[in-house]
């Protein structure tokens, strides 16, 4: 069974995000993904999340591309996860390209485009206005 994992926030879940876990499935049998925590959210990407770890895990374990969600409580667990998960394939989207090279010692590393035009951050933005 080809396993593969990916990381984010997940938050104001859109089509953007559809598009990365449904191309990340495509690559594997297994998909994981790394749900950041709001401690997480707040501490290290200073992002203020509109649904809560809990509310934003019911909604990805609603996808049907996804099998597994975990927590992302820090920056350094991704080598652990990889091993203690048996991970073939680490997926992010391409804005994070190059940041994560250093697991291609215990795996593949794919960097998918995003999808442009969409993000929480743009939700908010025509919300607010
Ligand atoms: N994404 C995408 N297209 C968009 C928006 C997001 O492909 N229009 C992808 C991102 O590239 C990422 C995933 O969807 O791979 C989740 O996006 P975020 O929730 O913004 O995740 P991020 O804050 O980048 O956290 O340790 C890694 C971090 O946890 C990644």
């Amino acid at each position: 069974m080809k396993k593969v994992i990916t990381y984010g926030t997940f938050d104001l879940l859109h089509y953007g995000h559809i598009n990365l876990l449904r191309r990340a499935k495509a690559l594997g049998d297994y998909l994981i993904v790394a749900l950041s925590t709001d401690e997480f959210n707040w501490n290290e990407k200073h992002k203020k999340c509109y649904f809560s770890y809990e509310q934003r895990k019911q909604l990805l374990e609603a996808i049907r591309y996804v099998d597994l969600v975990i927590p992302e409580t820090g920056w350094e667990q991704k080598s652990g996860d990889v091993r203690e998960f048996r991970v073939d394939t680490f997926v992010m989207g391409d804005d994070w390209e190059g940041k994560f090279d250093f697991l291609r010692e215990q795996c593949e590393v794919v960097y998918l485009p995003r999808t442009p035009e969409i993000s929480s951050t743009q939700i908010k933005r025509d919300l607010g206005r």
